[in-house]
């Protein structure tokens, strides 16, 4: 066995759990986004890339009829599920995301005998970074490749965003497993959730002098119990109020004028000036004008402040004190109401560093935590 460090070490703890060596070693990143958000379950644009850790998964096939987990952070032994049983339901807690991967491919065409599979991952949790669809990418890569089976890698994005919606049962879009699964190091993946187009367009923040810097505000997100699912119905209802299928098709927020309602008004302003923004991003970035970009963060994170309502204390005082020491612009990143912020920083962030320590003991918070996200490779197999 060779490879990175992380992948010798799951590696070591499938075979102490499960006394076997494992056949492969899979690698899915989790996800920063650069803009668009709360626009892919509109069926907007996107513009996730991948971070430069995520979620490994150690794993071997087998005919016995059931699906053996063991995950190293969690550390409670192993989940063993019958797959004749495998049903939305079957699997709680973290087990239900590889679970879910698991049922998801039988309903599409891609049955699995069995498999033993250890996770481990060197994501932070609960910091909104999309640990959960790299826990399903790696899981779903790995078996996958284990049983020969070619899965196109869209539509084993759309697998295993079923196995959350479905078997979890968040209602989240595409973007994060599309991430997870298509980015390419070095670029920001701009993707059409309606039409399923996408492209990997070029983001070297070092050659500007930058850097991207992820501040984890150490309020804890978790998509299944925030108001996110609350924001999907509301967006529907605008959209269903303005007789479009989704607020994709609105291009012009004067268009909005017509939603009498003045919270879908407002979410739907969200949504239509995000997705402009999306736009305005994929522009600048072909011309090289990364430094441009922080205007941008700074106008998607008041529309999620003001607008859409998902932000957090934390994470506006992150962006006020990012922006006041030098950051050219910062937001609010996934889901809301928890995780963290992208800021787009000097190449030296200490003066941003510094001055978010500081505004977070000044309001007797806990010291938040910083991740350089230079744009980084999607799933691969490590071993
Ligand atoms: C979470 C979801 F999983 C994504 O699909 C997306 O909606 C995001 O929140 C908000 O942009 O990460």
């Amino acid at each position: 066995m060779t490879g990175p460090a992380g992948a010798d070490q799951v590696a070591q703890w499938f075979r102490a759990e499960f006394g076997i060596p494992a056949a492969g070693v899979w690698r899915a990143p989790g996800r920063a986004n650069l803009i668009g958000e709360h626009t892919d379950y509109n069926n907007g644009f996107v513009f996730p890339f991948a971070l430069d850790r995520g979620t490994m998964a150690a794993a071997t096939p087998t005919a016995s009829g059931v699906l053996e987990l063991t995950s190293r952070q969690v550390g409670t032994g192993t989940v063993t599920i019958p797959l004749a049983s495998l049903a939305p339901g079957a699997a709680g807690g973290w087990a239900a995301y590889p679970a879910g991967v698991v049922w998801a491919l039988g309903e599409a065409g891609y049955p699995l005998p069995g498999a033993r599979v250890a996770i481990d991952s060197d994501l932070p949790q609960g910091a909104g970074l999309s640990s959960s669809a790299a826990l399903e990418c790696a899981v779903a890569l790995a078996l996958t490749q284990l049983a020969g089976l070619s899965v196109p890698r869209q539509e084993l994005a759309a697998i295993a965003r079923r196995a959350e919606n479905e078997f979890v049962g968040v209602p989240t879009g595409i973007m994060d497993q599309s991430a997870a699964l298509l980015c390419q190091a070095g670029h920001a993946l701009l993707l059409d959730c309606c039409t399923g187009e996408w492209e990997n367009v070029p983001l070297d923040p070092a050659a500007a002098g930058l850097a991207l810097l992820i501040i984890d505000t150490r309020a804890k997100h978790t998509l299944t119990d925030s108001g996110y699912a609350a924001r999907h119905i509301e967006c529907e209802e605008a959209a269903r109020a303005l007789g479009v299928p989704s607020l994709r098709d609105i291009a012009d927020p004067s268009a909005l004028a017509a939603l009498t309602d003045p919270v879908l008004h407002r979410r739907a302003r969200h949504v239509v000036t995000e997705n402009q923004r999306v736009l305005a991003m994929a522009e600048l970035l072909r011309r090289g004008e990364v430094a441009g970009a922080g205007p941008l963060l700074n106008q998607s994170h008041a529309s999620l402040r003001d607008d859409f309502e998902i932000s957090w204390p934390e994470a506006d005082v992150t962006v006020d004190a990012a922006v006041d020491a030098g950051a050219l612009g910062a937001r609010m990143m996934g889901g809301g109401f928890g995780g963290s912020v992208l800021a787009l920083v000097p190449a030296d962030s200490a003066a941003v560093r510094d001055a978010v320590r500081a505004a977070f003991r000044g309001q007797g918070w806990p010291e938040p935590g910083f991740l350089d996200a230079p744009p980084s490779a999607s799933a691969q197999r490590l071993w």
